[in-house]
């Protein structure tokens, strides 16, 4: 798109509006035939005006015409009377029209985007910043109501107030008509140029204000990191030196505009001091009629006015062009992982057979590769333990099942089918995977459990509870079930968070359940309680257990660990701890040498 003429792209950036207004286009049709009625109805007054005058007033036989054509001066009257009222109830229907067809649109677009946004993968949500996001949502969909609801309609009512002031001033006296064209091409010079210089300034300021709501967002979901720290007032000058130079540069793209208006205001008030100077003339030689004359200058403004406005006009058009041009690269953003054209529909439930076969990954904006040639099998119904040094691509790894990321290299299985064959929904479903940074849902406890699954009935939620070793704290919150919780958790311990979110996990009673570090925050105590209910669920599943103590992995049917993004050790328990390598000196580690040595023998 980069690489189009910017006359193509702003081509395309209207027919992109004109295809999302498909079903309500008559209407708009309707709104602008409406405003190019009432502008030509401008002419009303002037145009009855310079009849009356004709006529009864200054024409030669105006005497007469007073005396014995009484009814064709009412006529008159109530014609004007009648069109401006008439003209009055279109300008409110229009005006109803364009703004009810703008909010229609917006409504339209802004579920399109966030629709959008929500099918994302992984790599988009490292792309883009949530304050950018927001800003496209928010700031840049109000730019595009603006054009389609202001701009488009001032546009139309210029143009048509313009020709038609203008094919009347030609019938009238051709002549003056054409000396006062004659200006309009310098100010649509000057407008050019404005534009010129204008453009970019839009852009800025439009990535200046996601850059600012970028820092509130993040501020604001980080405050805790920044009371930590006491770092408020760094922040508050940082928000500021933000805040100021938005601010400056929306002066400056003010100030843009103060630069030209003095030559449009100039060509414009140039249009009366003509009309007075050669219309008086064309009087004095009796081309003109008095009449005439005061509808040429009942109506200069109708020719001036439409240039002063085309400032305005241009300057929202850049405006919407930025705007645009952000908006409609979200919406025609396409997730890179998605259903393949024949995913396979395997039945609802799978059977939760996980098979990883030579599987490399390196991230797309990563240098080096993250996994190497990892190869395994969790048959259905086991328990495999992952652990290894921090960064050494365990959660990189589990991200690979439910397809978060595509491999780079080799097969990741389920079910003997290789995920990319999958449909993605159905492949998600059965997976129930609690991630290492825990997330809920300013919901009530008992909505967050049953995120998966809104059906979910009360007893069941408690079981899931349970079985988390979440239904003790739980039961002693004031509201129980019904308790809220806060933004990211406020309120709840990062243990209680973790096993709220490995009850959600449960809930949607997965055939493969992954934990990401899920008991860290946990006391041992709980732990084994956690251990426990998860040996005793009442639904066969598959689990893929990410932890650091021994304690947690030592009864799975496999351990693996994982050292720079290979395999360096794999067997149970008693397998690893013979092998007096990697996971050896965990167990000496974390258990003391007494209780080693058991092992040791075990
Ligand atoms: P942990 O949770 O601290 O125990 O560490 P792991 O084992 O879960 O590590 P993991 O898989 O999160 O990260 C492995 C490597 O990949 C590490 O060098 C950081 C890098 N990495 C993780 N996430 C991203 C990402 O989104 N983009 C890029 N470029 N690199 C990432
Ligand atoms: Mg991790």
């Amino acid at each position: 798109m980069e690489k189009r003429s910017p006359s193509t792209q702003e081509h395309s950036r209207l027919k992109w509006v004109w295809t999302n207004l498909k079903g309500r286009r008559a209407f708009y049709g309707l709104g602008i035939m409406g405003s190019i009625t009432f502008n030509v109805l401008q002419l009303t007054i002037p145009f009855f005006v310079a009849k009356l005058i004709d006529t009864f007033i200054s024409g030669p036989d105006a005497a007469y015409n007073l005396e014995h054509n009484r009814r064709l001066f009412f006529i008159y009257i109530a014609a004007m009377v009648g069109l401006t009222l008439v003209r009055t109830v279109i300008v409110y229907a229009t005006g109803m029209i364009f703004e009810g067809n703008s909010q229609w649109f917006l409504y339209r677009i802004r579920n399109v985007l966030y629709d959008k946004v929500q099918r994302q993968d992984m790599n988009f949500y490292n792309t883009f910043r949530t304050g950018d996001l927001m800003t496209r949502m928010t700031g840049d969909l109000d730019a595009v109501r603006h054009m389609i609801a202001w701009v488009i309609k001032t546009i139309i009512e210029s143009v048509a107030l313009y020709t038609s002031t203008m094919i009347y001033f030609f019938f009238m006296d051709s002549l003056l008509a054409s000396i006062l064209l004659v200006i309009s091409p310098l100010i649509f010079i000057v407008i050019l140029k404005f534009r010129k210089d204008v453009g970019p300034k839009h852009a800025l300021l439009r990535e200046k204000l996601s850059g600012l709501n970028t820092n509130a967002q993040e501020n604001i979901s980080g405050n805790r990191v920044v009371k930590a720290f006491a770092r408020e007032k760094y922040e508050i000058e940082k928000f500021d030196r933000g805040n100021t130079e938005y601010s400056e540069t929306n002066k400056k793209t003010a100030l843009i505009w103060l630069k030209y208006y003095p030559a449009i205001e100039t060509f414009a008030n140039m249009m009366p001091i003509i009309l007075l100077v050669i219309g008086g003339f064309f009087i004095i030689d009796g081309r003109l009629t008095v009449g005439e004359f005061a509808a040429f200058s009942g109506l200069i403004w109708a020719i001036a006015n439409p240039m002063r406005n085309l400032g305005s006009i241009m300057n929202e058009f850049q405006r919407f062009k930025a705007a645009s041009a952000k908006i409609m690269e979200i919406y025609y953003s396409e997730p890179k992982i998605k259903d393949a054209p024949n995913a396979l529909d395997l039945p609802d439930r799978f059977k939760g057979k996980v098979e990883f076969k030579d599987v490399s990954f390196k991230y797309e904006d990563g240098k080096l590769p993250v996994l190497e040639h990892i190869s395994f099998t969790v048959e259905p119904g086991e328990t495999l333990a992952i652990m290894g040094e921090t960064g050494c691509g365990k959660t990189s790894l589990i991200h690979l099942i439910p397809r978060f990321y595509e491999v780079t290299g080799g097969q990741v299985l389920v079910d003997g089918h290789d995920v990319r064959e999958l449909k993605l929904h159905q492949l998600r479903k059965n997976i129930g995977l609690a991630t290492q940074d825990v997330l809920l849902y300013s919901d009530t406890i008992d909505g967050n459990i049953a995120y998966g699954d809104e059906q979910l009935p009360k007893n069941e939620v408690v079981k899931f509870a349970r079985y988390s070793a979440a239904s003790d704290f739980i039961a002693k919150m004031p509201e129980g079930y019904e308790t809220i919780i806060g933004e990211r958790g406020v309120g709840l311990s990062g243990g209680q968070k973790q096993r709220i979110s490995l009850a959600r996990a449960l809930a949607i009673r997965p055939s493969i359940l992954i934990l990401d570090d899920t008991t860290s925050a946990v006391d041992m105590e709980t732990e084994k309680e956690i251990q426990e209910g998860l040996r005793n669920l009442d639904f066969p599943c598959t689990k893929i257990i990410i932890a650091q103590r021994i304690s947690t992995t030592k009864n799975a049917d496999k351990i693996m660990v994982l050292q720079n993004g290979h395999i360096m050790e794999v067997g149970t328990h008693e397998e690893l701890v013979k092998k007096h390598g990697y996971y050896h000196s965990l167990v000496t580690l974390q258990t003391g040498e007494e209780e080693f040595g058991k092992a040791g023998e075990a």
